[in-house]
């Protein structure tokens, strides 16, 4: 997958002769399925943003993004308008409190290891 995504930004990089393809890793937050959804999908539409990826395990966003369109600090930004922090940039508030539950601080730390039973 990683290896996939290196491919493609080096094809759209070689078309793209101007535009100078960089990537950022930005420590986030984040800390289920859910909000790698979320912020991957928020951050998709970014301007300049060529693809995104988080990896759960670390909590880091890597982004592959056009350097004559944005920059890292837009992208924290934006990581912090979706509710997460991002590197030493905290979080937005009320972007947090607008979040899932599953979300939010600690919700994930008391769940059983990958032994969830549908239904109460
Ligand atoms: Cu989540």
């Amino acid at each position: 997958m990683k290896k996939l995504t290196l491919i493609l930004c080096f094809l759209l990089g070689g078309f793209a002769v101007q535009a100078q393809v960089k990537t950022v890793a930005i420590k986030t937050s984040a800390i289920c399925e859910m909000c790698k959804a979320t912020l991957e999908k928020d951050l998709t539409f970014e301007k300049g943003v060529k693809s995104v990826n988080l990896d759960l395990e670390t909590k880091v966003l890597n982004i592959a993004y056009l350097d004559s369109k944005t920059s890292p600090d837009v992208l924290r930004k934006r990581v912090t308008m979706v509710g997460y922090h991002a590197d030493s940039l905290k979080r937005d508030p009320k972007a947090y409190a607008k979040l899932d539950e599953c979300c939010k601080d600690g919700a994930h730390d008391n769940d059983p290891p990958k032994k969830k039973k549908d239904g109460n």
